[in-house]
Formats: C-alpha cells, sequence, structure tokens
C-alpha cells in the first residue's frame, strides 16, 4: 500500500461524467494508468447506491495497492474501511473528525495561505489547494490561486499538497516548472478518449 508521501497522481470516481460507463471500469483504467490515489466524490448519489459503489472501488483499489480516499463523508470513510477522507472548508473540523478517523488520512481543502497553514496547524496529513486553472467542475468556485501561489505553498508546506483545478495535459507542465509534482485531476481524465492513456501521460509529466 501507497503512502501519501508517494503520491504525484490523484484522481476520482466519475461522479457526473459517468455518461453511460461502468464506474468501476473507468476507475479501474485510472489505476492501470498509474492514478496514485482514488478519491470517491459522487454528490449525485443517494448513500444507499454510494455504499454499493463505495464498496466495490473499496476493493479494487485494496487489490491493487491504490488509496481510497472519500469525499466529505466521515461515515461512509468507516463504513467502507477507506484510508481516509477529505473534508473542504465547510465541513466537519479536522479537531472533530481526528478522534473519529485515528490515523485515517485526513486531507483539507484549501484556497488561501491562511487556510494551508491553519490545515497544516490542525494536524492535516495533506492539503488540496486549487483552484491553480478555470475548472467547471466544480459549482462554488473559489478565486484562482495560480502558479506564483503554487510555488509559494511548495516553499512553505511541511506536508504533501495536492495542486487541483483545471489541470491537464496541456498545462501541467507548468505546474511541475512551478514546483508542484502532485495533481488532482477530474475533467481532463473523464473526458479523455482513452481514460488509461490519458493517465499514463499525465503521471510521467508529473514524475
Ligand atoms: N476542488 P477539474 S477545484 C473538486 O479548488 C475541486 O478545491 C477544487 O476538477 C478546489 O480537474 C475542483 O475538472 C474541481 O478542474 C477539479
Amino acid at each position: 500500500m501507497k503512502t501519501f508521501e508517494d503520491v504525484k497522481l490523484y484522481c476520482f470516481s466519475p461522479g457526473r461524467f459517468l455518461r453511460n460507463r461502468d464506474p468501476v471500469q473507468v476507475v479501474s483504467a485510472e489505476i492501470k494508468g498509474g492514478a496514485d490515489v482514488i478519491q470517491f466524490r459522487e454528490k449525485q448519489m443517494s448513500r444507499r447506491e454510494s455504499l454499493e459503489l463505495g464498496f466495490k472501488l473499496r476493493d479494487l483499489t485494496r487489490r491493487e495497492g491504490v488509496l481510497f480516499i472519500v469525499n466529505d463523508d466521515i461515515d461512509l470513510a468507516l463504513i467502507l474501511d477507506a484510508d481516509g477522507v477529505h473534508l473542504g472548508q465547510d465541513d466537519i473540523p479536522i479537531r472533530f473528525a481526528r478522534p473519529l478517523l485515528k490515523r485515517k488520512i485526513i486531507g483539507i481543502s484549501t484556497h488561501t495561505i491562511a487556510q494551508v497553514n491553519e490545515a497544516v496547524a490542525s494536524g492535516a496529513d495533506y492539503i488540496g489547494f486549487g483552484p491553480v486553472f478555470e475548472t467547471d467542475t466544480k459549482e462554488d468556485k473559489e478565486d484562482l490561486v495560480g502558479l506564483e501561489l503554487i510555488s509559494m505553498v511548495t516553499q512553505i508546506c511541511p506536508i504533501p499538497f495536492v495542486a487541483i483545478g483545471g489541470i491537464g495535459k496541456d498545462n501541467i507542465r507548468s505546474l511541475v516548472e512551478a514546483g508542484c509534482c502532485r495533481a488532482a485531476i477530474i475533467s481532463d481524465i473523464m473526458l479523455a478518449p482513452d481514460i488509461e492513456e490519458r493517465c499514463t501521460i499525465l503521471r510521467r509529466i508529473l514524475s
């Protein structure tokens, strides 16, 4: 099993990008292409549906030695015995989440340097920082952080941080040039003609 230090390419379950495909096949292609993490992010599913797909993806990620992180939902993370949970700025604060999750991974979404510092001080295991570029994937949009702030976080952040938001094959090199070799990517992968091939390309640039 990987630890978060090993993570380069952070991928997601398909969510609204499913388009008549089998979600297990989609995630399987991401893993074949080199995904280091799969985040379970299915905002449109009922919790019953989430449980059913969640168990399948938990089994797959465990077999393949890929980290499995549940978005927002601490109960679901515990029931599925996920490797961790990812919490946004409006979710349960880490001081309440930590006693429940114990040594599991807790990641926090951050959008400003102040939030980065707060997440680190609160004992987060990793942070997401973004949006780096324009994205239509997230409903509640934050201001773009841009590559300069990415470089700054590279300097000041003592825990792993994953850049997120609008990252894809056409701009990922600029992220690496800014000093960041960890990227969380949804639409560029989900909309690619060949998911495995796209992940392979992205993963290679991050390595
Ligand atoms: N969080 P795409 S941006 C889920 O800034 C999410 O915290 C963000 O999707 C943040 O790769 C984002 O399609 C959307 O832009 C990422």
